[in-house]
């Protein structure tokens, strides 16, 4: 029978135990931190504790129960030869792209500043661009960044796109390096930043950055809450410079309730919610690694350790 390792405390092991075992039959499936002290076939995880993988027996691979991988690509203890998935199956790209086609036509239709108005009673007509006057950035031309830039593209939208090493996406103007932020910012109107959590892109959102944006500009942050300097962003909004901002994820998660961000006029949050890992689907995807993995096939979507993501 296959052993698991459940360590994720946001996730529930139940939902987990029961889809894996409508595929997989019988399994054995133990929760951190009480692992006992054998061979462990498979590890379920996300931000698992420093050191709690290393310390299992046998362990064939690591799947990460996020995209995102920071605290797994960042974990030394863990030995450089085993394996780590990361999680991305269809429904987390689904679900990434319709949250930022919402949050862009949200931004681009001025949704925050009309439901101000009904709050106001206020009737205000204005005039509105269309998509195809709109310029999008999008940071990070990944799984997810690539699918969500392609929709925009879709909706008409102009879309500007960054990557870390040169890429194509079609219909996208595409950008690298350090060089290839400023030319991108200076265009942009609403910037989605959907990067992976590493130290180059720790506080990527910051003063400098945003001056680099038209006045006016949009932020929506999907990628990782340590990305972003919030006291930088929050001056950059109260000075008007940036006209709002979504943010999905925080450096410190759940935002705690006392925090001033959750009643800033020009900030819309959402708790962490722009494409859930669910079971139901999910497991699908790990199931068919451990069938491929065990009869000898490739491993797909493996973190490259090096690079962090
Ligand atoms: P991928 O690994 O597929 O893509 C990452 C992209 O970011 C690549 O295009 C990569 O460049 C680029 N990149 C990485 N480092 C840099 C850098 N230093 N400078 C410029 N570009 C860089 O990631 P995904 O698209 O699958 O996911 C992105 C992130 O979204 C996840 O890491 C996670 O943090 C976040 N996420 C958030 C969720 C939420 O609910 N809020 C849900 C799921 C994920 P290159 O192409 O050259 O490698
Ligand atoms: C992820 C996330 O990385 O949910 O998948 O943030």
């Amino acid at each position: 029978m296959r052993t698991f390792a459940f360590i994720a405390q946001d996730d529930d092991p139940d939902q987990w135990r029961e889809w894996l075992t409508r595929d997989l039959g019988p399994i054995e499936l133990f929760i951190h931190p009480n692992i006992p002290d054998r061979p462990i076939d498979y590890v379920l995880a996300f931000r698992p504790p420093i050191g709690s993988i290393a310390k299992l027996r046998g362990v064939k691979v690591v799947f990460s129960l996020g995209a995102g991988v920071d605290g797994l690509a960042d974990d030394a203890t863990i030995p450089a030869h085993l394996p780590i998935v990361r999680m991305m199956d269809d429904g987390l790209i689904e679900g990434m792209t319709e949250f930022v086609l919402h949050s862009v036509l949200s931004a681009h239709r001025e949704a925050d500043d009309f439901a101000r108005l009904q709050r106001a009673h206020r009737w205000d007509h204005r005039d509105h661009k269309f998509a195809r006057e709109r310029t999008v950035g999008v940071l990070g031309l990944g799984k997810l960044g690539g699918a969500a830039a392609r929709a925009l593209r879709a909706l008409k939208f102009q879309v500007l796109g960054w990557s870390r090493t040169p890429r194509q996406v079609e219909g996208v103007e595409c950008f690298h390096g350090a060089a290839g932020l400023t030319a991108m910012l200076r265009r942009t109107e609403i910037l989605v930043c959907l990067l992976p959590l590493t130290p180059e892109t720790e506080r990527i959102l910051n003063a400098s950055l945003f001056a680099q944006l038209p006045r006016g500009a949009y932020l929506i942050n999907v990628g990782r809450g340590k990305q972003c300097a919030i006291d930088d962003l929050v001056a950059a909004l109260d000075s008007g410079h940036l006209g709002g901002a979504l943010l999905d994820v925080f450096p410190e998660e759940p935002l705690p309730a006392a925090s001033p961000l959750w009643d800033h006029p020009k900030l819309r949050i959402t708790p962490h919610i722009a494409a859930m890992v669910m079971p139901r689907s999910a497991t699908r995807y790990v199931v068919e690694q451990i069938r491929a993995y065990e009869a000898g096939g490739k491993l797909v979507n493996l973190v490259d350790r090096g690079r962090g993501y």
